[in-house]
């Protein structure tokens, strides 16, 4: 129970007449603030109230540097980037504005001389989680490496009132259970509302055609709802810069519907205005599937809609011609979740601005950005033209005339004909490039679309980028050539993902490069000096002495939420993402299994050879209602991990070697704890399914090692680290179409190919782990049909993990692989990736303040 008030009314009166010997400045800004924007009394506070007094008096700090920024850019008229993504898990903001700002340390000596420690007012923030995994944590990342590196980019998103929900795991039986996330309830002190930007939105209507010679029409009538902006600030590192995060809030344009009121409607007259609120209420939890509900078209029109008029509005100051608007913008759409903002510009330019179809095309084509973050089918986009026509119906002209209308497009620009002339009669091809996608009902693609409508199209590692053009996209890249396709292999912020997570590994990289800090986190090539201290036995000393540091953090974690002891000197295995069959989270539990039934069957004096292990999975579900059948599997996964952890952590046969655990409520923040002190991770999708990934990153950079499938960015820290520090294991990606092929018509059962695994599937079905055969369906999707092939690698999996008890078990060796893997991975900072964005794609430069 925490105890307050804290510290001694003597320092915080001298606080407040700014003569503590301490950054006065500070200590006196956190006071005035108590008094003045929390309306407490000084020294009657408690650490949430401390967090929230701190807070607000650092945003002080940021809005300044955030006016200077944009006064500067708006002088100096730049070239700017904008990425629109439908998330930004963001998480924390407190730790990271103070060593961006560069004042950790006054504000730690402030709080403290206050009464109060920094690090239990920086758990008091609630994580902004606005986003289900890894490609909204890109865009975080994104937004730091821009600002950092002085460029004039902002992000525009949505300002979701619910983020993604909350997890929690019954008690009884394990399975998981979704709570709404009121990020909001406690106020936000990183954004500014900004009551007076705002635009309308409509929806519904009427589009008329002027006529048929132009392609212009008139869209009237229907809803029109108002989209609020709110500007987080985001600060680089080091320097003054400090760029914005646009999220935009939707709101009925009046109260209420006057004409219902009038009518002596009242429910409905309020309805509409519900109707409105509603659309950036909460954040879809799918993960890696498109389900075409009206609500999640409606956030994507709203948000794509209020920021293409944000953009022309600021364009407009420029007083240049509207033909030169891309040499002003570029757009980065990440994923095709706002690939409305396409045909939306085109609206605006044909509509509203009178440019010719075929020169709004041209400036069109050259202001967007196209990255595709998945190659699984079940995430490629399709909106219904019913849907599109009932609620868009403008825009659904718009993309059939991009199609194929005649008498707009000359032939030159007519997409489908010059298709046609490129590869006369192939009705096939024809079919696979069209935008529609013909069926009952029709639907359009919007990854074609994308593609279509933008400069250059990316992937996200080489192995996903190749991938891109030679399954999901062929025909594309015959019809366009190949310079229109590009790699861009993501990055993570060295900033949040190694100096805020782990200060003890920063500083002692620090102190053993010999150079400063801010020097080596904006240039992560510079971690290399660490392999001239490989063999250095004190540093190597160091090294661990790190590790176990922040292994014994976690252990001390899990043990206050869990109430359970961990030990701290066993091998840490962790495996914490989303949960998702081709991430095959049942492979783990399934070796997890192995190794436990190996171990008791061991004799107790050869108990005691084992490498003993903890092994900490955590990530959240896809809420089951809202899925397709198959992944009701997906808590069941969970379920199945929790009791197997219920057996094994109770078994004093086995529990001093192997222990299991299932963190609840995975999030920015539980990453931030599990990363560092990570031994081995296990980033084991399906050859050819995960994209890039990019915790595996990010536990690479904390000395982590990796156990992984030849997959996604994988492949490039095995290049970069060198093979003989990473665990591969698996089939690779041409193989797996063959498999698959196989278990459709020439299955081989289980028992013969992998005995072993047969054994732990009977196991689970025997009812040891509890269950009552609940776990069935889960078994019997390995058994028949294993689409994610975990009968083909099974076997080299287990190999893969004896392989890591073996390097554990010669620890110099262990620490010279863990400091080697951390000091090759200069590439995988998304200043990098940033630049090279900013460079082959967007074609923008940083603006010095
Ligand atoms: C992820 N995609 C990829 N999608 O799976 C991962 O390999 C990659 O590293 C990362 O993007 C960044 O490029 C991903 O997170 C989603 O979460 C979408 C949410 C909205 C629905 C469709 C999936």
């Amino acid at each position: 129970q925490e105890k307050w008030p804290k510290g001694d009314e003597k320092s915080w009166k001298a606080a407040l007449r700014g003569v503590t010997t301490e950054s006065p400045e500070i200590s006196k800004s956190i006071v005035n603030h108590v008094q003045t924007s929390l309306a407490r009394a000084p020294y009657n506070i408690d650490d949430f109230g401390a967090y929230q007094a701190a807070a607000l008096s650092v945003r002080d700090n940021l809005i300044v540097n955030w006016n200077s920024t944009q006064l500067e850019y708006s002088r100096k008229s730049p070239k700017r980037a904008y990425y629109l993504s439908l998330e930004f898990l963001m998480g924390r903001t407190l730790s990271n504005a103070l060593l961006n700002l560069g004042v950790l340390d006054n504000y730690s000596s402030s709080l403290s001389s206050l009464g109060f420690s920094l690090e239990d007012i920086l758990v008091q923030e609630r994580d902004a989680a606005l986003g289900n995994g890894g490609l909204g944590r890109l865009a975080a990342c994104y937004l730091d490496s821009s600002a950092t590196q002085e460029l004039p980019v902002w992000g525009y998103g949505l300002r979701y009132k619910y983020g993604i929900f909350q997890q929690l795991i019954k008690a009884d039986d394990g399975t998981q259970l979704e709570a709404p996330d009121p990020w909001l309830d406690h106020q936000n002190p990183w954004e500014l509302p900004r009551l007076d930007v705002t635009y309308e939105v409509r929806f519904y209507g009427n589009a008329q055609r002027w006529d048929e010679g132009t392609g212009r029409a008139t869209w009237s009538g229907g809803q029109e709802v108002l989209a609020v902006a709110y500007d987080v600030m985001i600060p680089g590192y080091g320097t003054k810069n400090t760029n914005n995060l646009r999220l935009w809030e939707s709101k009925p344009k009046r109260g209420f519907d006057l004409q219902s009121f009038n009518a002596g409607n009242y429910e409905r007259s309020v309805e509409s205005s519900n109707s409105a609120a509603a659309i950036t209420s909460v954040l879809y939890p799918n993960d890696h599937t498109s389900f075409g509900k009206e609500l999640r078209l409606k956030q994507q029109y709203f948000w794509t809609a209020a920021s293409l008029a944000d953009m022309l509005r600021r364009f407009k100051h420029l007083e240049k011609p509207i033909s030169q608007f891309a040499e002003y913008n570029a757009i980065q759409l990440n994923d095709t979740h706002p690939t409305l903002a396409i045909v939306e510009l085109m609206r605006i330019l044909v509509d509203e601005e009178e440019v010719p179809w075929d020169g709004a095309w041209t400036i069109v084509t050259n202001t967007f950005f196209f990255t595709n973050h998945t190659v699984l089918p079940e995430a490629l986009e399709k909106w219904s033209v019913p849907l599109l026509e009932h609620l868009l119906p403008r825009h659904l002209q718009i993309i059939f005339d991009i199609v194929s209308h005649p008498a707009i497009i000359r032939e030159s620009s007519l997409f489908l004909q010059s298709v046609e002339k490129k590869f006369p009669g192939d009705r096939e091809k024809l079919s696979r490039l069209s935008l529609i996608e013909e069926g009952f009902p029709k639907q359009v693609r919007m990854a074609n679309l994308a593609v279509v409508g933008s400069r250059r199209v990316n992937g996200v590692a080489e192995l996903h980028s190749d991938l891109v053009q030679k399954n999901l996209f062929p025909d594309f890249v015959e019809f366009y050539g190949k310079s229109k396709f590009g790699n861009v292999t993501n990055g993570i912020t060295p900033r949040r993902w190694l100096d805020q997570c782990n200060p003890s590994l920063s500083a002692l990289i620090t102190e053993t490069l010999k150079i400063e800090r801010n020097v080596w986190l904006k240039d992560l090539y510079k971690l290399e000096g660490l392999l001239a201290h490989v063999n250095d036995s004190e540093f190597q000393a160091r090294w661990a002495a790190v590790k176990h540091q922040n292994k014994e953090r976690l252990a001390l974690f899990v043990e206050r939420q869990l109430g359970i002891k961990i030990d701290a000197s066993a091998l840490f295995d962790v495996q914490i993402k989303r949960l998702h069959e081709y991430k095959r989270q049942t492979l783990n539990i399934l070796g997890v299994i192995h190794r436990y039934l190996l171990i008791k069957s061991l004799k107790p004096e050869e108990r005691k050879k084992v490498v003993k292990k903890v092994v900490f999975f955590a990530g959240k579900a896809a809420p089951a209602c809202t899925l397709f059948k198959m992944s009701t599997l997906l808590p069941l996964t969970i379920r199945l991990i929790v009791n197997v952890a219920r057996v094994i952590n109770a078994d004093p046969d086995t529990n001093q070697y192997l222990s299991l655990f299932f963190l609840p409520d995975y999030s920015v923040s539980l990453a931030e704890i599990l990363i560092p002190a990570s031994d081995i991770s296990q980033h084991i999708s399906t050859a050819g399914t995960e994209a890039s990934g990019t915790s595996n990153m990010k536990f690479c950079l904390n000395g982590g090692l990796l156990v992984g499938t030849v997959d996604g960015a994988n492949i490039e820290i095995a290049e970069e680290v060198g093979e003989d520090n990473v665990f591969f294991f698996g089939h690779l990606t041409p193989d797996v179409e063959d498999l698959r092929y196989q278990h459709t018509y020439h299955p081989i059962p289980v028992e013969e190919k992998s005995p072993a695994l047969a054994h732990v599937l009977n196991t689970v079905s025997s009812g040891i782990f509890g269950g009552d055969g609940v776990y069935e369906p889960l078994l019997n999707t390995v058994r028949q049909g294993d689409f994610y092939i975990l009968t083909d690698d099974f076997d080299s999996y287990i190999r893969a993990l004896e392989m890591v008890d073996e390097a554990y078990s010669d620890r110099t060796e262990w620490i010279k692989k863990s400091i080697r893997t951390s000091a090759k991975m200069g590439k995988f900072s998304s200043d990098r990736a940033i630049q090279d964005y900013a460079q082959e794609y967007w074609n923008i430069e940083s603006v010095k303040l």
